[in-house]
């Protein structure tokens, strides 16, 4: 089944890591280090995250995967300050292969932007880094909506955490690598990626509250009931310029209403000050007051097994991106449309920044194979499926 896929699919990233790191530094090293971080998938509660509001995230098993040691001694028996990465990800680019000094960690120019995650990552972690070779791969799709950076980001946290054996609490390993994202990838992003993907729990989604960082656990593991993930297969956004000017609209609308932020904004102080507001910021900011209504509620039915109503909310929060905050697209919503119009389908949504990527529909298991050949009869492009259980955060291997 597809979850025994997922796990196979792990055990040979690490495995090919592992090969890779003995042909490319040499065999007699110290104990290798393995680590893994997931991608996740937002239920609901979306851009939200960085108006303070409520997010409903999973993990999933897509992992990025690192295996990696200390780094030699050099011929002379002297410790180095050398950093030595090796991606396996063809997608990443042809500069697969990167070498920096621990004592220079600026960052680096754009074409090699998979290098600002591991040094913007190195330079925020809390503790000494100790020089390190490592290998890298992943099967989170990347640009996909599923957090591919976030994994890379918190898979290299938390290598860093097992190779120097100084561990940080899992809040603030997250703030720690949201802060890398800012710095070294020019990315405003919210904390829900991060995370998700360092306190993951199996068999469960997260409530988390993005301003207290409190997160509730609620159960998602009934076995009738199946997440699935689609992927469009198309990323239509533009460097995240989008993400950046919603993220800004949304400020300027608390700040002219007076309010640290939209999660102490309602919607009767909204309507009060629509004549200080113009058109397309009223609207982004009606996104995400009711998305952060929606979520509770999304919340409290989850907890009270009325997956209908949580089905609807999810509905509700699509047309409320497409509509209000504009961050969806053609593919995505025919995604959505051909999912909603298929048998026992709950709900059904895009996830994640937008612009392409993925989809997420809550579906009866009886009829996930359905809403599967609906989409591959009238999608117009060629679409991915991932049927994900809620899966375990950053974590050792071995
Ligand atoms: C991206 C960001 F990284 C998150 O912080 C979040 O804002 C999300 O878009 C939208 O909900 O994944």
């Amino acid at each position: 089944d597809s979850q025994s896929k997922y796990s196979d699919e792990l055990n040979q990233n690490l495995s090919a890591c592992k090969n890779e790191f003995l042909t490319l530094f040499g065999k007699n090293r110290p104990e290798l280090i393995s680590v893994c971080a997931p991608g996740r998938v937002n239920l609901i509660g979306e851009h939200v995250d960085y108006n303070d509001g409520f997010v409903l995230p999973m993990a999933i098993p897509l992992y990025t995967v690192i295996v990696g040691a200390e780094h030699p001694f050099d011929d002379n028996n002297n410790k180095n300050t050398l950093c030595r990465v090796r991606s396996l990800e063809a997608s990443l680019g042809d500069k697969n292969y990167i070498e920096f000094d621990l004592n220079d960690l600026h960052k680096r120019d754009k074409s090699q932007n998979w290098t600002n995650y591991i040094i913007g990552v190195v330079a925020n972690f809390e503790g000494t880094v100790e020089p390190f070779d490592a290998v890298i791969k992943s099967n989170v799709p990347l640009g996909s909506g599923l957090s591919s950076s976030a994994a890379l980001e918190v898979a290299m946290y938390t290598f860093l955490e097992n190779l120097t054996k100084q561990f940080s609490s899992k809040e603030n390993k997250a703030l720690r690598c949201q802060k890398a994202e800012h710095a070294y990838a020019s990315v405003p992003c919210g904390i829900m990626d991060q995370f998700i993907s360092s306190m993951g729990k199996e068999n469960n989604a997260l409530l988390i509250d993005c301003r207290s960082y409190e997160s509730k656990l609620f159960p998602l593991n009934d076995p009738d009931i199946s997440v699935l993930v689609i992927n469009s297969n198309v990323n239509h956004q533009l460097e995240g310029s989008e993400y950046s000017s919603r993220r800004k609209q949304c400020e300027d609308v608390s700040r002219v209403i007076g309010k640290r932020s939209l999660r102490d904004v309602t919607m009767q102080d909204l309507e009060n000050n629509k004549d200080r507001i113009d058109q397309e910021s009223f609207r982004r900011a009606k996104h995400a007051i009711t998305e952060i209504d929606r979520t509770i509620e999304a919340s409290k039915a989850l907890y009270a097994n009325d997956i209908i109503t949580f089905g609807k909310l999810m509905n509700q929060s699509h047309d409320s991106l497409r509509d209000d905050f504009n961050v969806s697209c053609a593919e995505l919503d025919s995604l959505v449309e051909i999912a909603r119009y298929s048998g026992g389908v709950l709900g059904s949504r895009m996830t994640g920044g937008g612009f392409g990527g993925c989809t997420v529909t809550l579906v009866k298991t009886s009829h996930v194979n359905e809403v599967i050949e609906n989409v591959k009869k009238h999608y117009k492009g060629v679409a991915s499926f991932y049927v994900c259980k809620p899966c375990e955060g950053a974590h050792r291997i071995q």
